[in-house]
């Protein structure tokens, strides 16, 4: 990759932009760094290389005289694809740049877990392993780092941008209706999610998720090995390979032989983090075929949960508070909901991503005492879930939290699970997150009154 030179447009400041700003100003580029939101409304503006020229609170310029754009995930190809000349985003600039092999991972849910047990067993069993991508790590600041192994979270955004990206490997976990604000439908949903194959070729492997129709189906180039993983036993007398549960076992197939990895002793919850476990030992199998599985699953006696994801933060007169503020689309909430045994008072809402929200309103009716609705999408949840269970609009999440800690009953869970992004009211779906933390905190001045 030659950027010496090269006139370079990045659009976008915010994490990505900035590190694809330095990154392509350090070999040499002319670039100029725009964003339509003016300077003091950027963060970290003084982070950024002083050679790289700024347009701050103004449209973007004409593209098409540049050699390169660089677009940052959260501006939609619709603004570039027509007029740029070439366009990477940064998860393309780092597959051009490093020199080892890429797992990458995308889905609609639990990417960033797998991608953190992958990076946790991988050095386990002794490789030298770094995760980053879409999780809040710049790709390329793996670039020069001493690895054996990148493991990339890609989301459908970053996917958008790539062009020669080959990873070789390639996770797609599973597929629920999301992003269609940005891909219109399922449809275009997946397509932009297949492009993390598009590229593979002889001795790449695809893992996909046996129990996801769309998912197991997705068409793959010739001479890419096809695994799947799947939550219950391989029916028998099938051939594929691939991993699967067996009890408290993983079993892991490739070329016919089977290996048996031990799982007792982790403290992830089986019925929720099996399909996870499951990809990222698959992943890790297909590296090396001597690599030890068993000794990186002992890597999962000490994984934790990543924080926002179903984080137990306080149990207070015996209700527990629950943060799942990264369930940001329908089918993430499902999950949540579903994996809730406790009666629950469920706080949603926020932005909507589209999607029927039907499925949603079946599994609350079933779990959910009371809901309410914050956001953006307050009216529409009320109306859908009008009928089917007490519910209430409170505007703001603190509102919420007090209303539903008054009429939570020893025994409930408070459960924030929004399906929606968090854009309406916070910068992302962490922000929400420490806010419902901080909320329930206030509950009792310090939230350990349990
Ligand atoms: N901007 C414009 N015009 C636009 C849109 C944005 O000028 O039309 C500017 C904004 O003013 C802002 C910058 O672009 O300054 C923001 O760019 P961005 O939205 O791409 O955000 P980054 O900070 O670069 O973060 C991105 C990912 N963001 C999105 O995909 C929206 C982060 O994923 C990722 O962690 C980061 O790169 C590092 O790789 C976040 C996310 O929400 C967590 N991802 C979605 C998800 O997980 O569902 C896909």
């Amino acid at each position: 990759m030659e950027l010496d030179g090269q006139n370079v447009l990045v659009l976008g400041l915010g994490l990505s932009g900035r590190s694809a700003a330095g990154f392509c100003s350090a070999r040499g580029a002319r670039v100029l760094a725009a964003d339509e939101r003016p300077a003091d409304a950027i963060a970290e503006l003084s982070e950024i290389d002083d050679r790289v020229e700024l347009r701050l609170g103004q449209s973007f310029p004409d593209m098409s005289s540049f050699d390169l754009v660089v677009p940052s995930p959260g501006i939609p190809a619709s603004r570039w694809q027509s007029s740029a000349r070439k366009a990477w985003g940064d998860i393309e600039l780092c597959f051009r740049a490093l020199r080892i092999p890429i797992i990458a991972v995308t889905g609609t849910n639990g990417k960033s877990t797998v991608v953190r047990l992958i990076e946790s067993m991988a050095r386990a069993s002794g490789l030298r392993a770094r995760a980053a991508g879409n999780l809040g790590v710049p790709a390329l600041d793996l670039v020069g780092a001493p690895l054996d192994v990148a493991i990339l979270e890609v989301s459908s955004f970053q996917l958008e941008s790539v062009d020669a990206f080959r990873p070789r490997v390639a996770v797609l976990l599973n597929l629920s209706p999301d992003h269609f604000d940005r891909h219109h439908d399922l449809e275009g949903y997946l397509a932009a999610k297949a492009r993390i194959f598009a590229q593979q070729n002889d001795g790449d492997c695809a893992i996909l998720n046996g129990d996801d129709q769309p998912v197991r189906n997705v068409a793959l180039p010739s001479g890419v090995e096809r695994l799947t993983f799947n939550r219950g036993p391989m029916a028998a007398g099938t051939s594929s390979d691939g991993a699967w549960m067996d009890g408290r076992n993983a079993i892991v197939r490739r070329h016919g032989s089977q290996r048996t990895v031990n799982l007792e002793g982790s403290p992830l919850s089986f019925s929720d983090q099996s399909e996870n476990v499951l990809a990222a030992l698959l992943a890790l199998s297909t590296l090396d075929v001597n690599l030890d599985l068993n000794a990186a699953a002992q890597a999962l006696t000490s994984f934790r949960g990543l924080p926002h994801r179903r984080e137990e933060i306080a149990e207070i007169r015996g209700v527990r508070y629950v943060d799942d503020s990264k369930a940001t689309n329908v089918g993430a909430a499902i999950h949540a909901l579903e994996s809730t045994v406790e009666p629950i008072i469920w706080i949603a809402g926020g932005r909507h991503k589209g999607g029927d929200l039907t499925p949603l309103v079946q599994a609350a009716a079933k779990r959910v005492r009371h809901a309410f609705v914050i956001g953006e999408a307050a009216d529409e949840f009320a109306t859908a879930l009008e009928g089917e269970i007490p519910c209430d609009r409170v505007g703001d999440l603190t509102k919420a939290t007090n209303a539903a800690a008054s009429i939570a009953i020893s025994g409930d869970v408070v459960l924030l699970a929004p399906a929606c992004s968090s854009f309406d009211q916070f910068d992302s779906f962490g922000d929400r997150g420490l806010a419902f933390q901080a909320a329930v905190r206030a509950l009792t001045g310090n939230g350990r009154d349990s």
